[in-house]
């Protein structure tokens, strides 16, 4: 099982190279909105590592077992064990899919990321993403992935209940701009000649919101989440943070424009704990993304929207609902940020020097961030914190590294900082 995984993975070169130079912004640098996330009611300072811990005892709990398949190359023994094989930058929208699935039915569950732009483990082949299931059994192909796991756990909650689904998760191909360059950084967004225009985009948004009036909202197949969803979400949710960024205004959660739509995506906020806490990126990091040149944009990465007061929209979510079930993770989300860095400490330091953050600075500023974080009250900033804080804004991935809600706690401290 593999609910979250982290900082490790500043270590990956390669995504952070292609990261380089692109902007990070802040989208609210108020020190309550940091407190709105959840913090500790008792200001005090942590002087060390051991202090943090003992503040934040989940960051002590054994997580659900991880496996990067880059840094450890060599075949593990899974046997018997539900493993899912996704794709390690958060990046593939089918790896989504099937993530979400097994994390909304609350499954218990290996993950191996692997790596499709760079070296591939000898002992992994084939498309992300992946099960093995625990016969030993591998599958591929995300949809028939989460129909199966309905098959495979009967007990949990079902998600492809009917043939009605089918239809709901069919519709998405003849919803989506057809003829689009394949990509998993930018899909749907690009065709072979060119971005795509923004009537086809409007022409996609208005058949959703008929298709979601279906069975009343405000999930594609009614009142609950089902397999639709899933299959719907990983684009939905780019295209929410990516659309505002190609067409001045085009916001798809605009409830004044597409309400069943903006339902949607209240709903899978609120509702769909998993999606919020661990599963949904962050508007900063798919800005990122499609800053970046790659084969979705023919190497050339579009000019973006600068300034929308109306984007990105706030995050709602279901953080306490979400780590209630899961010991490894703190109560609030403020706090599981602060957990993240403790338990990586060792290897965000390195990082950190490695990308120009001074070696005096580092430790102190690593802790005094932590500890900001569990604060109430408007840190006192050293430079070696605002140094420290502004690194990890700017190399934190989401959800590559953790979920939104707590990279937002990260987030807020830096902008509050700057
Ligand atoms: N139809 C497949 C599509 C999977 C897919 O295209 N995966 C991409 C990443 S988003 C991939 O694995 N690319 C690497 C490769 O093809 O080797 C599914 O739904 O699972």
């Amino acid at each position: 099982m593999s609910r979250l995984h982290c900082f490790p993975k500043f270590f990956r070169l390669a995504v952070v190279v292609a990261w380089a130079g692109a902007t990070s912004s802040c989208f609210c640098g108020c020190w309550h909105l940091v407190q709105q996330l959840g913090v500790c009611r008792t200001p005090r300072c942590a002087s060390s590592w051991a202090d943090l811990e003992e503040r934040l005892p989940s960051s002590l709990v054994p997580e659900p077992r991880l496996i990067d398949s880059v840094l450890k190359p060599e075949k593990p023994n899974l046997e018997g064990h539900l493993v899912l094989f996704r794709e390690r930058n958060g990046w593939c929208p089918y790896s989504e899919r099937v993530w979400l699935a097994m994390e909304a039915k609350g499954l218990e569950y290996t993950t191996v990321l692997v790596d499709n732009y760079g070296s591939r483990a000898a002992w992994i082949g084939g498309q992300t993403p992946q099960v093995q299931w625990p016969s030993g059994k591998r599958q591929g192909e995300s949809l028939d992935i989460v129909k199966a796991l309905d098959e495979e756990f009967p007990d949990t909650l079902a998600l492809w209940p009917d043939k009605e689904v089918t239809e709901l998760v069919n519709a998405f191909r003849s919803t989506f701009p057809k003829q689009t360059r394949p990509s998993s950084r930018a899909a749907f967004l690009f065709s072979w000649n060119g971005p795509v225009f923004r009537s086809e985009f409007e022409k996609t948004l208005d058949k959703t919101e008929e298709l979601l009036g279906k069975h009343g909202g405000p999930f594609f197949h009614g009142k609950q989440i089902s397999a639709a969803d899933c299959a719907w979400a990983p684009f939905l949710e780019r295209y929410a943070a990516q659309l505002p960024l190609l067409h001045s205004g085009l916001r798809p959660y605009d409830p004044s424009r597409w309400p069943r739509l903006g339902a949607w995506y209240e709903a899978m906020d609120a509702e769909v704990p998993a999606y919020s806490a661990r599963v949904r990126g962050d508007e900063d990091s798919w800005r990122k993304v499609l800053a970046q040149a790659g084969y979705g944009n023919a190497g050339v990465p579009p000019d973006l929207v600068e300034e929308d007061a109306e984007h990105p929209q706030p995050a709602v979510g279901a953080w306490a609902t979400y780590a209630a079930q899961r010991p490894f993770l703190a109560p609030t989300p403020a706090e599981e940020a602060a957990a993240r860095i403790v338990r990586n400490r060792e290897a965000l330091a390195k990082d950190a020097m490695a990308q120009g953050v001074q070696q005096s600075e580092v430790d102190e500023g690593l802790r005094a961030v932590a500890a900001a974080l569990l604060e109430d009250s408007p840190p006192d900033a050293s430079s070696s914190m605002a140094a420290v804080a502004a690194y990890l804004d700017d190399r934190l991935c989401v959800p590559r590294d953790m979920g939104l809600l707590p990279a937002k706690a990260i987030r807020q401290l830096a902008c509050s900082l700057k």
